[in-house]
């Protein structure tokens, strides 16, 4: 659905050393993501993944590209294959691929090469607690999220699980680069609240961009 009254321009805002969001810059490719996480999903469904504490996750992830994340009671890892399928992940769409290089080289990286791209999905209610994204290899190399659907409240603490945590809305649309030193801050999603999104219906997706190795 085209949105008539929000033809306002991307903007962005620095967080934090490191961090921007690119406020509303994948609004009008909206559309057509979902489009392409639908049809990622039909090949390799969403999964409820087992954390190595043995927690089910409330939010439901795929993968795309080369590799991809996953938990299980063993760890996390990243893996040429999905587990449920027994087959490789699905190529990363250029459309994905062409939408994390333009937001990193904004943010002022240019030479992000992505190999894995994690498609997070939220139910209402569903959340993340605080983390560190640390599975990496080389951990110069920023991360890009790409929020989707309903709307969230991201939590973006310091270096330490304890530190103080800013609360910043991700609506849909909205893009962050992570890099530098705020590749390691710890954080988190607060449980989505239940609504319905004209394009996503009653979820929240993230993508997230990483070079994996
Ligand atoms: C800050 N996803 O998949 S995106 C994740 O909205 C994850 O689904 C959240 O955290 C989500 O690991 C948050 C924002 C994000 C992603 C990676 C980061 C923030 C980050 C890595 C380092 C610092
Ligand atoms: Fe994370």
């Amino acid at each position: 659905m085209l949105d008539l009254f929000s033809d306002e321009a991307p903007w962005s805002e620095p967080l934090a050393e490191g961090a921007v969001i690119l406020r509303r810059r994948a609004r009008e490719q909206g559309e057509m993501l979902l489009a392409l996480i639908d049809q990622l999903a039909q090949q390799n469904p969403f999964q409820h993944l087992i954390t190595p504490g043995g927690h089910r996750m409330s939010v439901a992830m795929t993968n795309c590209g080369d590799l991809g994340w996953s938990s299980d009671t063993r760890g996390y890892q990243y893996s040429g294959e999905d587990t449920l399928t027994g087959r490789r992940w699905p190529p990363m769409p250029e459309p994905f691929r062409a939408l994390a290089l333009v937001a990193a080289q904004e943010a002022g990286f240019s030479h992000f090469q992505p190999d894995a791209c994690l498609i997070n999905r939220y139910e209402p209610g569903a959340k993340l607690s605080l983390h560190q994204d640390k599975d990496e290899k080389d951990l110069r190399q920023p991360i890009v999220s790409v929020s989707l659907g309903l709307p969230a409240v991201f939590q973006f603490g310091g270096f330490e699980r304890g530190d103080a945590v800013q609360r910043v809305l991700l609506e849909h649309g909205d893009v962050v680069v992570w890099g530098g030193p705020s590749r390691l801050r710890f954080h988190g999603i607060l449980p989505v609240k239940p609504g319905v999104h004209p394009l996503a219906g009653a979820y929240r997706y993230n993508l997230t961009f990483r070079r994996a190795r």
